[in-house]
Formats: C-alpha cells, structure tokens, sequence
C-alpha cells in the first residue's frame, strides 16, 4: 500500500483484482431483477428472404447448420434470444444432409414450414411437418436430412446461453456424415402416443421426455376437444404443456414447452415473473404489451419477454383464433428456488 488515499487504494486494489463490495451493493443485490434482455419481436416476413438468400448462396456443408441466430440487443455477447435462451431458424433444402452432431445444450425445433425432412436423433428418424415439436435432448447426436421438396424451415431452441453461463459446453462432431437409424421410424413419438399409456418395458425414466416428436394433429385434436368446455388461464388462455411421460413435468431438464389458444377477442390479465420467455405464432395476430412496449405479432414471428418483464396478450381477431408456441426456463429458475409471479 502507497498511500491512505481512498482513490489510490481503490486504483491499487483494482489492479491486484480487488474490489470494494460498499461500492457495488446496488449493482449486485438489485431491489427487483433488472434484465439485460430487452423486450424484442422478429418478424417471420423480414426474415424469410434472408433465410432464402443464404439457402441459395451457402452450402450446407460450409454452414454445417444454416440457421439465423435471433439475438437480443442487450446480450449480443452471448449470441442470447431472452436471459438463458436462445431461438434461432434454420433452413434446409431438398437433398440437403447437416451433418451430425451432438452438443451438452438441450435443443427442439418447432417446425414452420416445408415438409419432407426428417432428423435422425440417436438412431431415431423423426419425420417432420409443420407445428410438430421435435425434442433433442443434451449430447443425443443429430442430424437433419431433407427428401421432400421446397425449403423447410424450423425454430430452433437451445438452452446454450445457459450451458456456456455454467461452463458446461461440450461439443462433438460424429465421425459420418450421418447417422445409421437403428430403430424404426418415429417408434418413440408412436410409442407414446396415446399420452397415458407408457410402455412398460422401458426401464429408464429419464428427465428428458423421450418421445421424439409432439405432432401437430395431436395439438390441434387437444384443443379442439377442449374448446367448448375450458376457458383456461386468464393470463394465457388455453394453454397446454407438452410433458415428460415419465415425469408429467417439462419436456426436457432446462425448459419447459407449451402451446395457447388465445380465443377470439382475448384479453389476457397483466402477469410477470423471473422466468425468460421465447414466444412464436403458429397463427393469428395480436399483441403483447410487455413493459410498456407494445409488440405486434403476426403469424411465424418471433418475440421474447424477459424475467420480470410484466406481460399481457391480446388476440388482435374477432373472429379467429390465435395461437403460441412458447418456452421458458422456468424449470432451471424453479429448481433453483428463485421462481417468483405476480398477477397484476
Ligand atoms: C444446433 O446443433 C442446431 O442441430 C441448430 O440443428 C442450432 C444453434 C447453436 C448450437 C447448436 C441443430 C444450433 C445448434
């Protein structure tokens, strides 16, 4: 030590990495959570040439995956959509293979258009149609082949910001291009079917949901049983979640994904709470207020709410429905006690 003045300790302290915790309390033990993550909306329509140009200019070999990272302007470091989440979109075209892979990050597609591709996820063939939600749980390999005709694209959501937060990224490239199925196709999605029934003779309940494919039709077969019986939530309408057959709970370890029917005219009550948001129209439009900003969606867009951020939907139709994909990391925020909501 050199001298007794406070700014010369502090400038001293600072280069031996030492900090004075009296001038950081604020910033550290906020009141209230003050995300980085700011409020965001992706419009599928400004997107979509974009996606087209480059499946045109740049092989799928170059890419490995050609997907657009949807990137929020407050975590532009972490490559993060919304606080521990990340969505992205990829197109593959016809006659197309991305190579396989596997990674420690969790990862589903929810498909938006095309059909006739398949991904292989560990020996699996899991075919693909749009509103089908495909599951990749952490270090299964994977990879995507496309046998039908015109571009397909997908929503990509990975919990990587989340991984790489923890330090717990692993990554390996499969020493084919693709992946031999051993099994035969979709048996996971057609073992499960029917939602209730689990076959007996699988031993092993894992935390990720084994089942490789949530099929649309499901979905839609769900609401439309459902639509003149249940009002559901105030704040999100109908709103189902796909499950762990094993567990009940979220389809994989770090996030949770759900489906909501907003009827026509919904006006959802105000909610928030510290879990991160990622939201896709399947179909309609309408808007989110989230904080004080206003978000209008319109089919196939993309837009978050961050942790904290109070949030309201409304369907923009009178006479048709709207309808949401969502997924949140509310398992990761409950699991660790720090999972708090307030209807406003
Ligand atoms: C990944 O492996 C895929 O397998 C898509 O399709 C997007 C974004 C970041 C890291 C890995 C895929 C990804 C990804």
């Amino acid at each position: 030590m050199t001298s007794t003045d406070a700014n010369t300790a502090y400038t001293e302290m600072d280069a031996m990495n030492v900090g004075a915790l009296w001038r950081h309390l604020g910033d550290l033990f906020p009141t209230e959570p003050t995300s980085r993550a700011v409020p965001y909306h992706w419009s599928y329509r400004q997107l979509r040439p974009y996606m087209l140009h480059f499946a045109d200019t740049l092989s799928i070999e170059e890419a490995q995956r050609r997907v657009l990272m949807l990137i929020n302007p407050g975590l532009r470091d972490m490559s993060a959509t919304v606080t521990g989440l990340y969505a992205g979109i990829q197109v593959i075209l016809p006659g197309e293979q991305a190579q396989a892979h596997r990674h420690s990050a969790n990862a589903f597609r929810f498909i938006i258009e095309g059909s006739g591709a398949y991904t292989t996820v560990a020996g699996e063939r899991v075919h693909m149609s749009p509103g089908d939600l495909l599951l990749t749980p952490g270090w299964r390999w994977h990879d995507h082949y496309h046998e039908g005709d015109g571009p397909m694209m997908w929503l990509d959501g990975l919990d990587f910001p989340l991984v790489n937060a923890l330090d717990g990224a692993f990554f390996e490239l499969y020493p084919d291009s693709a992946q031999k199925a051993d099994v035969p196709d979709d048996l996971s999605s057609l073992q499960f079917i029917h939602g209730r029934l689990n076959p007996s003779w699988i031993g092993e309940r894992t935390a990720s949901s084994p089942i490789g494919r949530y099929p649309w039709a499901e979905t839609e077969r769900a609401f439309t049983a459902i639509a003149e019986h249940a009002t559901g939530s105030e704040v999100d309408g109908i709103a189902l979640e796909y499950t762990n057959p094993f567990t009940g709970g979220p389809v994989l370890p770090t996030m949770a994904c759900r489906v909501q029917r907003l009827v026509p005219g919904f006006l959802g009550a105000a909610r928030r709470h510290t879990a991160s948001t990622i939201l896709h129209v399947v179909r309609g439009e309408g808007t989110t207020m989230v904080g004080e900003q206003a978000i209008n969606w319109a089919e196939k867009d993309v837009f978050i709410v961050p942790p904290w951020a109070t949030y309201q939907h409304r369907n923009g139709s009178t006479s048709h429905d709207a309808v949401l994909f969502t997924y949140t990391n509310e398992p990761v925020v409950k699991a660790l006690s720090l999972y708090r909501e307030e209807i406003l």
